[in-house]
């Protein structure tokens, strides 16, 4: 059976670091956070302000507490929480019509009409959840920061998107050095909305692992669950990066951002669109080693023909990643199952 199967290949090899299995076991990921959760570096914009830092904890605790199943626990912002959001909300909605994907303007009124995305009002994390369960199957759960690559590509193979809750400091509505709700819900949540294109759903494909929408119909696979080298990781975190925080795509011979990053930064939206940075073809081989910064504007885009396109040379990427063992998502079960690859 497969639970002997799983133990026989623990015992076998122990290069492969412990994966969750069961939807359930995301929970263990909730105090391995990286950096952020309450405790801010000194050169956040909130560091020197002790309401930030109380407020922080306080998400912070939302997030370590919560457990798989439970409503995601609804919060009252405050008035200047709600500014900052208002703030970023107008300047970014005012380019979408022109610098954004046509997915992403397609879906885009239907989270006003359905889960409260409005200038005055920071939507709710459970009601957002709940549409992208309609929508996709894909669920939000509350996290404190950062987690590592490993851990948080880990989720999307469960279909779970770990979001923070908490927004960026008000003194400087237009950065943040960390995700923030406003680049969770408007960055990533409108494309984590799009529908998987037909023929894409069945959760397996060709006996190669997992493939998981990620938005915009760009799909990674669960490869990486069961990589014990965190070389591989990395390639598909720089792959993660140069589409879906900072992808660019062609659509009627026009360039439009897709990525969230893009989508929920007013300045960089518009600098990605300029003739001012590099703009190359997306090659897996190629992009997912080049070097980025994380703190300033990206010098180098990546540009996908087609959603389709991208997907296809993941999938043909994806698949000269060397493995130890074979794993395929089990919806049903909501658990990974690990094939003997022999
Ligand atoms: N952690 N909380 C959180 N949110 C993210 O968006 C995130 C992350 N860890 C890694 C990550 N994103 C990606 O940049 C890739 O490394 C997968
Ligand atoms: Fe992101």
């Amino acid at each position: 059976s497969m639970k002997i199967l799983s133990r026989h290949i623990e015992a076998e090899d122990e290069s492969v670091p412990w994966f969750p299995r069961k939807i359930c076991e995301l929970d263990r990921f909730a105090n391995q956070i990286l950096s952020y959760g309450s405790e801010l570096d000194a050169d956040h914009p909130g560091f020197k302000d002790k309401t930030y830092r109380v407020r922080r904890k306080e998400f912070a605790d939302i997030a370590y507490n919560y457990k798989y199943g439970q409503p995601v626990p609804k919060v009252t912002y405050t008035d200047e929480e709600v500014k900052t959001w208002s703030t970023i909300f107008g300047e970014l909605t005012k380019l979408y019509p022109t610098h954004a994907c046509r997915e992403f303007n397609h879906i885009f009124p239907l989270l006003m009409d359905n889960c409260g995305f409005r200038q005055d009002n920071i939507p709710q994390m459970q009601d957002v959840s709940d549409f992208l369960k309609d929508c996709t199957g894909f669920t939000l759960r509350p996290v404190a920061g950062l987690l590592s690559s490993r851990d948080f590509l880990a989720g999307l193979a469960f279909r779970v998107f770990h979001s923070t809750q908490y927004i960026r400091h008000h003194s400087k509505p237009m950065y943040t050095p960390e995700p923030d709700i406003c680049h969770e819900f408007l960055g990533h949540v409108p494309l984590l909305a799009d529908p998987s294109p037909p023929g894409s759903s069945s959760g397996v494909a060709g006996g190669r692992g997992y493939l998981y929408h990620c938005g915009g119909g760009i799909y990674f696979t669960v490869e990486e669950i069961g990589l014990a080298s965190l070389g591989y990781i990395q390639r598909l975190a720089t792959c993660y990066w140069f589409t879906i925080e900072f992808g660019l795509c062609r659509q009627n011979g026009v360039l439009k951002a897709y990525g969230a990053g893009l989508l929920s930064s007013f300045g960089e939206l518009q600098y990605s669109l300029t003739d001012e940075p590099e703009k190359r073809c997306f090659d897996p081989a190629k992009t997912s080693v080049q070097e980025y910064p994380i703190t300033s504007y990206q010098p180098v885009y990546y540009i996908a023909d087609s959603f389709d396109d991208a997907k296809e040379k993941l999938r043909a990427f994806a698949s000269t990643i060397p493995r130890k063992f074979a794993v395929r998502y089990n919806p049903y079960t909501q658990s990974v199952e690990v094939l003997d690859n022999k």
